[in-house]
C-alpha cells in the first residue's frame, strides 16, 4: 500500500480522503492555505504544511508549493480531491514527472477528456451513445456550418471544446442566428479557455442529467457502479443527487454501465470516473467524462457498499479492484442534499462563525462534513459545508429519512440552504421522481 499521501484539497473531501487513508494505514499530509489552519483534517493529519495565502491561486492551485510539500514530507502520492487541480492534466504530469503517484488517471487520459471534442470521439469509437453533432471542431466556413446544423436539425448548441460544466455554450434556434453564434462562442472560448475550438450538437430541450460511475485498475479490470440522477440543479450547481435514477431498469443500467466499463478498458482508464449523459425520451446521450472523484460519490457508495476512495487508493498502489462486476448488487436508494453556507432564498454566500452545530443521526443517515461549533466558514472558497446523505429500502423511505435528518440539522451563526432542501422534499414533482434539469430553476421562478 502507499506509505504517505498528500491531500491536496480542503473541507469535507479532505476529511473524507483522510479517513480512507487511515483505514488503509496510510500516513497523511494535509496541505492547506493560511485561512485553513483550523480545518478538521489538518488537525487529524499526521503532518500538515501551509502552502500559501487564502486565495486558491496561492495555495490549492499552487503547483510548485504542493510538489515541494510532497518532497519535504517524503510522501509518495498526491490525492487531488475534486475541483482545484483534480482535472488539470499539466498538474498530473508534473506530479508524475516529480516522482510521485497522481491519484487519478494518467495525465494523457485527463487531457483526452478535458478536450470535449476528443472525449466524444473516443467515446463514439468505444460504443458509447453520443448526442448527434458535428463529431469534430467547427471551421470558419459559415456555409459548411449551416450544412452541418441543417443535417442535425435545429435547435442546436455550440460548445467550447475546452469548456464543460456549463461554461462556453450557446443555443441556436434558427439558421439566421448561426454564423454570429459560432463567432461569439469562439471568441468567448478563446478569452476564457485560451482555445477557440468549438463543436456543435443537437440541443436537447428537457433532458435529465444521469451519470454512470466507473472504476478501473491497472490490470485491465473495469466495472460500473450504476448511475446517479443529478438533474436537481441551479446554474450548473447540483443541489440534490440520488442513486439509482428513478425509472432506470436493471436491464438499461447493465447495458449502459457495461458500455462505460468497456470504454474504460479500451482507453486504458485508471481510477474512478464518471460518464455524464443527457437522458431524454428513453435515450442516453454522452456529453462529458469527469476524471475525478465527484462530490456526489456517497450515494453510489451507499447503494453498492463500495468505498470509492479506498478503491482509488488501492488502484493508485497498483492493486487490483476489490470487486468484480458480478459482486456489485444495488441495494435500496440513497439521496444527497448539498448543504451550503448561503441564503436559502437569495443564494447569497454566508461565511462566518458557526456558533452552534448539531449533526443529524440515526439509521440510514450519513453526514459528510468538516464543520464544528466555533468553526469559521471562510469567504474564499466554495460555499458547500457538508453533505447530508440518507438511505432506505425504497426511494420513499430515503426521502422520509432525509426530511427527518434535515429537521435535526442545526447550524447557527451563518445562513444555510436547509429550507431550500425542505421545500424540494415537499415538492410533488420531485416526490414523483424523474424531474429534468430545468425543474428547479422553473420552480424558483414561480
Ligand atoms: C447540453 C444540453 C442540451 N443539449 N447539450 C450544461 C453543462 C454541460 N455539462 C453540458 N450542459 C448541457 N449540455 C445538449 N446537446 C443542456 C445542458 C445543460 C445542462 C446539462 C446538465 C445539467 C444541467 C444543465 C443545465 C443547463 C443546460
Amino acid at each position: 500500500m502507499l506509505n504517505k499521501v498528500v491531500i491536496a484539497n480542503r473541507g469535507e473531501i479532505a476529511l473524507r480522503i483522510l479517513r480512507a487513508c487511515r483505514e488503509l494505514g496510510i500516513k497523511t499530509v494535509a496541505v492547506h492555505s493560511s485561512a485553513d489552519r483550523d480545518l478538521k483534517h489538518v488537525r487529524f493529519a499526521d503532518e500538515s504544511v501551509c502552502i500559501g495565502g487564502p486565495a486558491s491561486a496561492e495555495s490549492y492551485l499552487n503547483v510548485p508549493a504542493i510538489i515541494s510539500a510532497a518532497e519535504v514530507t517524503d510522501a509518495v502520492a498526491i490525492h487531488p480531491g475534486y475541483g482545484f487541480l483534480s482535472e488539470n492534466a499539466d498538474f498530473a504530469e508534473r506530479v508524475e514527472s516529480s516522482g510521485f503517484t497522481f491519484i487519478g488517471p494518467k495525465s494523457e487520459t485527463i487531457r483526452l477528456m478535458g478536450d470535449k471534442v476528443s472525449a466524444i470521439r473516443a467515446m463514439k469509437e468505444s460504443g458509447v451513445p453520443c448526442v448527434p453533432g458535428s463529431g469534430g471542431p467547427l471551421n470558419e466556413d459559415p456555409e459548411e456550418n449551416l450544412r452541418i446544423a441543417k443535417e442535425i436539425g435545429y435547435p442546436i448548441i455550440i460548445k467550447a471544446a475546452s469548456g464543460g460544466g456549463g461554461r462556453g455554450m450557446r443555443v441556436v434556434r434558427s439558421e439566421a442566428a448561426l454564423p454570429n453564434a459560432v463567432s461569439l462562442t469562439k471568441s468567448e472560448a478563446l478569452a476564457v479557455f485560451g482555445d477557440d475550438t468549438v463543436y456543435m450538437e443537437k440541443f436537447l430541450e428537457n433532458p435529465r442529467h444521469i451519470e454512470f460511475q466507473v472504476v478501473a485498475d491497472t490490470h485491465g479490470n473495469a466495472i460500473h457502479l450504476g448511475e446517479r440522477d443529478c438533474s436537481m440543479q441551479r446554474r450548473h450547481q447540483k443541489v440534490i443527487e440520488e442513486a439509482p435514477a428513478p425509472g432506470i431498469t436493471e436491464e438499461i443500467r447493465n447495458r449502459m454501465g457495461e458500455r462505460c466499463a468497456e470504454a474504460c478498458r479500451k482507453i486504458g482508464y485508471r481510477g474512478v470516473g464518471t460518464f455524464e449523459f443527457l437522458y431524454e425520451n428513453g435515450e442516453f446521450y454522452f456529453i462529458e467524462m469527469n476524471t475525478r472523484l465527484q462530490v456526489e460519490h456517497p450515494v453510489t457508495e451507499l447503494v453498492t457498499g463500495v468505498d470509492l476512495v479506498v478503491e482509488q487508493l488501492r488502484v493508485a498502489a497498483g492493486e487490483p479492484l476489490s470487486y468484480k462486476q458480478s459482486d456489485i448488487k444495488l441495494t435500496g436508494h440513497a439521496i444527497e442534499c448539498r448543504i451550503n453556507a448561503e441564503d436559502a432564498k437569495t443564494f447569497m454566500p454566508s461565511p462566518g462563525k458557526i456558533t452552534a452545530f448539531h449533526p443529524p443521526g440515526g439509521p440510514g443517515v450519513r453526514w459528510d462534513s468538516h464543520i464544528y461549533t466555533g468553526y469559521v466558514v471562510p469567504p474564499y472558497y466554495d460555499s458547500m459545508i457538508g453533505k447530508l446523505i440518507t438511505t432506505g429500502n425504497t426511494r420513499t423511505a430515503a426521502l422520509a429519512r432525509m426530511r427527518t435528518a434535515l429537521s435535526e440539522l442545526v447550524v447557527d451563526g451563518i445562513r444555510i440552504n436547509k429550507e431550500l432542501h425542505e421545500d424540494i422534499l415537499r415538492d410533488g414533482g420531485f416526490i414523483a421522481g424523474g424531474t429534468n434539469i430545468h425543474y428547479l430553476e422553473k420552480k424558483l421562478e414561480a
